[in-house]
């Protein structure tokens, strides 16, 4: 284990933020978030995107690229099927994740709550309604594919999983959202279920739901 806390740079609130917490947490390395905006100028992010690691001498950016670091060298790869079916499985989900629901759910429904909720600004209840239709179809595709074979959670708790809880744990976070949320059938089970893990119980936000 690294004498150094893992550094996250990033904001407290953040999906990547807290994806790079929960691995961390599963690989038993203390960790401490530096608060830093992404458009700050001290973030080191080539792109402007926040998390930039510090970890074992390395300045490490892209989610995906850390989480795997990090479950690589201090976790025995516990988070990674081996299965090389399995392994593109998880692969694909967190591909989905990052390439399709984060895009859409923070920009159509997350983002105009932080705004509201944070810098005061008005409600964007324009964006948000527009937005709406292609969430809901997306939060049922999500479910059918957990009610046909599993689908991200089927070889177990991955690196999947933590990016897919990240990211619906901001849709959830918004009224919209919960509400599209508490219709589906099997999401809020798995969403619960993620809950109880202590990596997650660890790194909850504020307005988390305590698991049952
Ligand atoms: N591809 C990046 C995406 C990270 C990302 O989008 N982070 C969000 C915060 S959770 C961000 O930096 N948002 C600020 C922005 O896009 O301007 C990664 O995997 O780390």
């Amino acid at each position: 284990m690294p004498d150094l806390p893992v550094r996250i740079f990033g904001p407290v609130i953040s999906t990547y933020v807290r994806a790079v917490q929960i691995v961390c947490e599963e690989a038993g390395l203390s960790h401490e978030t530096i608060p830093t905006p992404a458009h700050a100028p001290e973030n080191r992010h080539p792109f402007g995107k926040v998390p930039v690691v510090e970890i074992d001498g390395l300045e490490l950016y892209e989610t995906h690229s850390i989480a795997a670091y990090i479950d690589n060298s201090h976790n025995g790869g516990a988070l990674q099927p081996s299965d090389p079916a399995q392994r593109a499985v998880m692969e694909r989900w967190i591909s989905v994740g990052n390439s399709y629901l984060f895009p859409l759910f923070e920009r159509g429904l997350v983002m105009p709550y932080i705004m509201h909720r944070y810098a005061k600004m008005e409600l964007d209840t324009a964006r948000i309604s527009k937005a709406l239709p292609d969430i809901a179809k997306t939060l049922s595709f999500l479910d059918l594919e957990l009610q046909k074979d599993g689908a991200w959670s089927s070889a177990g708790f991955t690196l999947a999983d933590i990016f897919l809880y990240c990211i619906l744990r901001g849709v959830e976070s918004t009224p919209e959202g919960a509400a599209g949320m508490a219709q589906m059938q099997v999401l809020p089970l798995w969403m619960a279920s993620c809950r109880a893990r202590p990596s997650i119980a660890a790194t909850a936000w504020p307005d988390e739901p305590v698991a049952t």
